[in-house]
């Protein structure tokens, strides 16, 4: 089959809630995807983060394929020997006590949410299902019906109502906004430390600093979504650390296996913790013995190959090699280690005209919304690769 084939049957049999370049990958090594007509590309996109340790790991397939030979699901019914390991791993990488696994980055959020409002009725004694939480505009949370619930962006929930009480929405990169929104009701606030789907939004400095503060004098609960942050993507093993923050809860997942399998995961202490007991909340599937051993070696292979330093020193390079392309499409590029987003001005005629040449000349990159292209490579990547996709876009954003 080649590729126009792929996309024909993709179109006629599956459901269109996609819009992808044409590519059609078949196999992937490192910082490298390649397609079905053999054509090599680097991948600057790394499946939103999920592939922070480059593609097909061989330390995480060599785990993956281990403990897929012994058992795989034993369901929570019975315990399992990997768990207690990715439990205690995990603890040690990110410092806090205790974690609960879920699969996708949507459940992780959910499960904050359900482990804030039981906080807020046990602990601090809101009126029952009276608690409140507080969002930003442009946030993205994930896709399930209570999470589009919160968004501000009409085309993910429009048509899906009716949505789940007890959000508020204040402005991004607004510190006042979050305390004049805090009601004796309010049981958390809840926010990516930079706004991914949003284009790479970096708040003002101080910020989330100013949140965090504002949450802890009005005993309210700090969340921060580092689904797409975290796991050293910024340059830190959480992106809050640029500010010193510690939230209560942290929601991690993508990077979490390293793309070998959905896993995700909400870290807190366990004063917070504790507060689930059993029956309350779980999956089938989380914190499966085949995910934990794959959650594991991903954790081990971020800590060893350093991956958060890697991040933080070839993604100040990258930002000042992109920086220095003259264009006069360019409005702005900013970004926190490998997590970059270039800003077309609006006259360029939209990202996406410039992903497809990136595309044709060997880079994949993502456009989000209309006017920003994505780069946010492996962190694996190395110097000379960085300089000959530079040289790439370069002649791409000299185009007409
Ligand atoms: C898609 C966006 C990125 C996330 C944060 C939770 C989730 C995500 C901060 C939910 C997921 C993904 C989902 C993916 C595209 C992608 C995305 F453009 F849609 F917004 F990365 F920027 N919190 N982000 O970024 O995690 O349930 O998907 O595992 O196609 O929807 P999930």
């Amino acid at each position: 089959m080649k590729t126009n084939d792929y996309i024909e049957m993709e179109e006629k049999y599956g459901a269109h809630n996609y819009h992808p370049l044409d590519v059609v990958i078949e196999k992937a090594e490192g910082v490298w995807v390649y397609d079905v007509d053999g054509k090599k590309y680097l991948d600057c996109l790394s499946a939103y983060s999920a592939v922070n340790q480059g593609h097909v790991h061989p330390r995480i397939l060599a785990a993956m394929i281990e403990q897929a030979k012994k058992v795989t699901l034993t369901s929570r019914a019975f315990r399992n020997d990997q768990l207690p390991l990715f439990y205690k791993e995990l603890a040690e990488f990110t410092g806090y006590e205790m974690s609960i696994p879920m699969n996708s980055g949507a459940e992780a959020v959910e499960t904050a949410v359900k482990l804030a409002r039981k906080w807020a009725y046990t602990v601090k004694r809101i009126p029952r299902h009276q608690a409140e939480i507080i969002t930003a505009t442009g946030n993205f949370h994930g896709r399930t019906t209570t999470v589009i619930s919160f968004s501000t962006e009409p085309h993910y929930r429009d048509d899906f109502g009716p949505f789940t009480p007890g959000f508020v929405t204040v402005p991004y990169g607004d510190a006042e906004a979050v305390a004049k929104a805090i009601t004796p009701n309010t049981a958390a606030v809840m926010l990516e430390p930079i706004q991914g789907e949003a284009g790479v939004v970096i708040p003002p400095a101080g910020y989330l600093k100013k949140v965090a503060e504002i949450c802890k004098k009005n005993n309210v609960l700090l969340i921060a979504d580092e689904i797409q942050t975290g796991l050293c993507r910024t340059g830190k093993t959480f992106a809050s650390q640029h500010e010193g923050v510690r939230p209560d809860m942290v929601t991690i997942g993508k990077a979490l296996s390293g793309g070998f399998y959905p896993i995700s995961a909400v870290l807190a202490d366990s004063a917070l913790m504790n507060l689930f007991t059993p029956g309350e909340h779980g999956s089938t599937f989380g914190g499966n013995p085949l995910a934990a051993a794959i959650g594991r070696a991903a954790l081990a292979v971020l800590r060893d190959e350093k991956l958060a330093e890697r991040s933080a020193e070839l993604g100040a390079y990258f930002l000042e090699q992109l920086q220095e392309i003259p264009s006069k499409h360019v409005k702005e590029v900013r970004g926190r280690g490998l997590f970059i987003g270039l800003e077309l001005k609006p006259e360029a005629g939209g990202a996406r005209r410039f992903c497809v040449e990136l595309q044709k000349r060997g880079i994949l990159a993502k456009e989000t919304h209309d006017n920003v292209i994505r780069f946010a490579p492996p962190l694996v990547i190395d110097k000379d690769t960085i300089d000959w996709a530079v040289s790439i876009i370069r002649t791409v954003l000299q185009m007409d």
